[in-house]
């Protein structure tokens, strides 16, 4: 007889199975370094500057910090650097033993460029400093920095006093003794070594951890370091990827802090501050009038706390501000604190988001153009099972008609999991099947994760091990590892010599079957090591130059995405410009490519997430970034399914992916309704690929993000400081995918209270600083080439695109543009005004205005970095629209491809004629008047790209 009970149990066990099994992961009070650092209290920071004996450069200047309880010494260094930047590095003064500091070039692009510093005050108590247009005052007792930005204090550092340097020490005597010397051996190296200690109070997990059944033997005790950074005048703060959580950044009053240590998270939780795959220590604050940010450069496990004077006020106490008309000045106080390593803090004075975006870009690069196919389609799945599924999905899309640049292969497609092999009978013409693909313009992507399988008859493992490249335990033999292959050995790629080796081995004479079609995805880079503590490596083990794993572990990533890169570049004879996904990553890790969410699951909720991850990913330079399309874990329905391909055509990186045990779902085989519209959405991104090209070509040049919150848009509207649903890409697309089931229409913000948005399905124009309502009926969208979620193109902007959507993104390089051009409010009727604007409206030169830019070049190589490229402005004023060459330099390219239209939305009168002319020639263009929507469409202008010219509507 079946009972309740045991249904239950079953329906309770299915749902704990889709959770998080947090009990694998630390919670702060797991965790010896933040338990302490959380509860060192502020009266606790004693420390005074010197500023008696501070040295004073042109550029920088060095005090003392000295511990008033214990006279422990720190040396504080201040730099001025170019672009509105700080850079402020507390480490030891006198070390015990070195501290992790992550060499210039691996993080940091090169060491950045100081600036001058001028002395403007000084006494025993301050010191005012000018750093451009800022000042920084320094305070010495207690000690702490205030920044300024044009005398708008925006930054303090210190002034909760929550500094706290664990110094590197010996062992107290109790401790000593109770620590028991293996085989004779001492681990404590600072034994002989007495020294002033900042924290006299042992704590049981100073010198050794235990979590679960993992012991970390902390051979050299406590090490961490930790300060508060203060942000007044702002409400909001973000970034410090990567949680699964909003855009605006929570207060961490009643859960852990934020933490950044790069995990293997199986089926990550929704909403919370647990750390995932990557890190960037990196946050921004914004306002009505200025952004900064600041950049905490540490390798180690980092945790951040947040506290927000408003958002953690209760509702009462802002009642009583209220009647009392007391407004509170907002502040964000924020508390980080590291595991090992130094202070070494990088401020970013702004003062508008374009500036921080820079003054970032500057230290630790831009993302390097991606080839086109990178920004295409792409189809992936654990796994294409032999070449005759490859085969057969290359061709699924041909016969239906759906554009795909690339198709991915997963862990099966080798030889037992040992990378850079294929597995002999379900791959064994490999060369050729990736010969077959890219004979369309396609590409292929094998994965190749950093665990290598221990097997001596393995070339990679053989190889590596006769060369000692692997990562050691304590005690110096080779660390071993549980992942797919079973046991296995781990590179350590913080060495240069073994991202030198492991390049090497992508030339395809050494990864044999792979062509220069083929690229690379790095899995389990945190690294994930099943068998390890949190999944992933044990943090005593050693790496090149005796640092522990605890100093480098948020690297670790970044640096085999880096060797990987350099060894497809290195394939391509330094002129192809490599693909590289990569799961794990830390800030830098833009220069080697995309990555990506992780394992996310198909479920209408982490459809939703993926908006502010990706836009949290973007505004810390991680701007080629995408969720798997569909959800990684368990079967989407096909609403969802369809949803998830019109939000991802408008994410960086647009990838399906799906777990080994979901069923196929490649866009076909969707329902014929939901597949039309998948197809549909397919299309618009390779529609759209010129512009996404551009946006991304801005982003290398520039540093601002491609997928944009609203408010680096609108910086001085607060409306949109926490929408996180609708972004931009580039300054001219809004987007509002929809996230919900069975929704018919959705609300949309618009902003800008003198701006006009044209919806890009009608054409139809909206005044900005409202909530517009949108069809988004997907029942209805059978017979339209509709787009059906929101998508706005911006009054004023001019976006370049193509029609003639073909197999895949190379093959339509040589095909004719069209332009869009969308007139800003002078023309807008609908805010039409007799009195102001009646001269203007019957004058045609009065017309509205746009411009827009073009960048096009190979699509492939590294030539545009030579100047082999094209830039044009397009700018519409006055009723012409006009060209111009905006190459900056060097030698141009020839470019095909032509205009083949142009179509301007919101122009309000129908023409009498359409004039073209060039440099060579005058001409007559036939065009279309549509009055009910003000669109004129401009035809067969027929002008190469590479020409200037001007067409007059008259
Ligand atoms: O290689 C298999 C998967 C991969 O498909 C996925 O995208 C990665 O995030 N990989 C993780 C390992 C297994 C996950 C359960």
């Amino acid at each position: 007889m079946i009972t309740r009970a045991p249904i239950a149990v079953i329906i309770f066990c299915a749902v704990i199975i889709q959770a998080v099994d947090k009990s694998n992961f630390k919670t702060c009070s797991q965790s010896g370094f933040c338990k302490r650092q959380r509860d060192h209290k502020p009266a606790e920071s004693q420390y005074r500057a010197l500023l008696d004996a501070v040295e004073i450069g042109p550029s920088a200047i060095k005090v003392h910090l000295v511990n008033k309880q214990n006279s422990a010494k720190l040396l504080l260094e201040v730099f001025a650097l170019q672009d509105n930047t700080v850079r402020v590095k507390i480490n030891d003064l006198e070390p015990n033993k070195l501290r992790y500091e992550i060499p210039v070039g691996d993080v940091l692009v090169q060491e950045p460029q100081q600036a001058s510093l001028q002395v403007h005050s000084k006494d025993s108590s301050h010191m005012k400093l000018k750093v451009q247009d800022n000042t920084v005052i320094l305070y010495a007792s207690p000690f702490h920095m205030d920044f300024l930005s044009s005398d708008t204090p925006v930054m303090s550092l210190n002034s909760q006093g929550l500094l706290k340097y664990e110094q590197y020490r010996s062992k107290s005597k109790n401790e000593a003794a109770e620590d028991k010397p293996v085989d004779g051996v001492d681990e404590n190296p600072g034994e002989e070594q007495e020294k002033e200690e900042e924290n006299t109070a042992e704590e049981p997990d100073m010198w050794e951890e235990t979590f679960k059944t993992h012991q970390d033997s902390k051979p050299y005790g406590p090490s961490s370091v930790g300060m508060d950074i203060s942000f007044p005048g702002f409400e909001f703060v973000y970034g410090i990827p990567e949680h699964a959580d909003d855009l605006a950044l929570k207060s961490t009053k009643d859960t852990d802090p934020y933490r950044l240590y790069n995990l293997d998270v199986f089926e990550y939780e929704l909403n919370n501050p647990m750390a995932l795959y990557g890190s960037v220590p990196y946050m921004i604050a914004h306002n009505e009038e200025k952004s900064v940010g600041v950049f905490w450069q540490n390798a180690a496990e980092t945790w951040i706390d947040i506290r927000s004077n408003t958002a953690d006020r209760g509702m009462f106490s802002k009642l009583v501000d209220f009647v009392k008309g007391d407004d509170k000045i907002p502040q964000v106080d924020t508390h980080w604190f590291s595991e090992s390593g130094i202070i070494d803090m990088f401020i970013m004075l702004g003062p508008q988001p374009k500036d921080v975006f820079r003054q970032y870009g500057l230290l630790t690069g831009t993302t390097p153009l991606p080839p086109l196919f990178a920004l295409a389609y792409h189809q992936c799945r654990w796994n294409y099972n032999d070449e005759h599924d490859v085969a057969s999905v290359d061709a699924g899309f041909d016969e239906h008609d759906i554009p795909v640049d690339v198709i991915w292969l997963d862990i099966e497609h080798t030889d037992g999991r040992r990378y850079f092999t294929w597995d002999a009978h379900k791959f064994p013409h490999s060369d050729e099947m990736i010969r077959n693909v890219s004979a369309k313009g396609r590409k292929m992507v094998t994965i190749v994760d950093p665990h290598i399988k221990k097997d001596s008859n393995y070339f990679i493992c053989q190889q590596f091990q006769d060369r000692d490249l692997f990562i050691k335990n304590k005690d110096d033999s080779i660390y071993d590892g549980w992942c797919w292959p079973g046991s296995s050995y781990y590179p350590d790629f913080t060495d240069p010599k073994v991202r030198e080796f492991w390049a090497s081995k992508f030339h395809t004479d050494e990864y044999k079957g792979s062509t220069n079609d083929l690229h690379i995805w790095n899995d389990m880079n945190e690294p994930s090591v099943f068998n390890g503590p949190e999944v992933t490596m044990h943090k005593d083990a050693k790496h090149m130059n005796g640092w522990e794993h605890r100093d480098v572990h948020n690297v670790y990533g970044l640096y085999v995405h880096r060797a990987t890169y350099e060894g497809i570049k290195l394939r391509g004879g330094n002129n192809h410009r490599p693909f590289v996904l990569s799961r794990a990553f830390y800030a830098g890790s833009q220069r080697y490519g995309a990555v990506w969410t992780g394992d996310n699951k198909a479920d209408w909720t982490h459809l939703k997430i993926s908006m502010p991850m990706l836009l949290t990913l973007n505004l810390v330079g991680l701007t080629q970034s995408g969720a798997d399309v569909g959800g990684f874990f368990t079967n989407p329905e096909p609403e969802l399914l369809t949803r998830w391909y019109q939000a991802a055509s408008y994410q960086p990186f647009f990838r399906a992916h799906a777990h080994l045990d979901t069923r196929r779902r490649e866009p076909w085989l969707q329902p014929p309704d939901h597949k039309q519209v998948t197809r549909e959405a397919i299309r618009t991104r390779y529609r759209l690929l010129p512009y996404w090209y551009t946006v991304f070509q801005e982003n290398e040049a520039t540093g601002m993000p491609v997928m944009r919150p609203l408010w680096v848009e609108f910086p001085k509207e607060k409306e949109t400081f926490r929408i996180e649903d609708t972004f931009m890409i580039g300054s001219s697309l809004l987007v509002r995918p929809v996230t919900d089931a069975g929704m018919t229409s959705v609300s949309v913000y618009l902003p800008g209270q003198d701006q006009v948005w044209y919806d890009r399905d009608t054409w139809q124009m909206k005044n900005g600083g409202q909530q517009v309502l949108v069809n988004v009926n997907l029942q209805k969208a059978k017979n339209m080439l509709s787009s059906q979620i929101p998508v706005f193109q911006r009054g004023g902007s001019i976006i370049p695109q193509k029609t003639r959507i073909r197999r895949s993104s190379i093959l339509m390089a040589d095909d004719p543009y069209t332009l869009i051009v969308a007139l800003d409010k002078k023309n807008a009727l609908s805010s039409f005004s007799w009195k102001t604007d009646f001269l203007s409206f019957i004058s045609k030169r009065q017309q509205g205005h746009a411009k827009g830019d073009l960048y096009e070049d190979d699509y492939y190589s590294f030539r545009y970095k030579n100047g082999q490229y094209i830039k044009r402005r397009f700018t519409f004023a006055n009723s012409k629209l006009s060209s111009s060459d905006i190459h900056s330099g060097g030698i141009s390219m020839k470019s095909n491809a032509w205009i083949e239209r142009v179509i301007v939305v919101g122009y309000a009168q129908h023409p009498s004629s359409v004039g073209l002319s060039t440099g060579s020639k005058q001409s007559d263009l036939s065009f279309d008047y549509d009055s009910e929507r003000r669109v004129l469409t401009i035809r067969k202008p027929g002008i190469n790209i590479n020409e200037d010219f001007t067409i007059t509507v008259q």
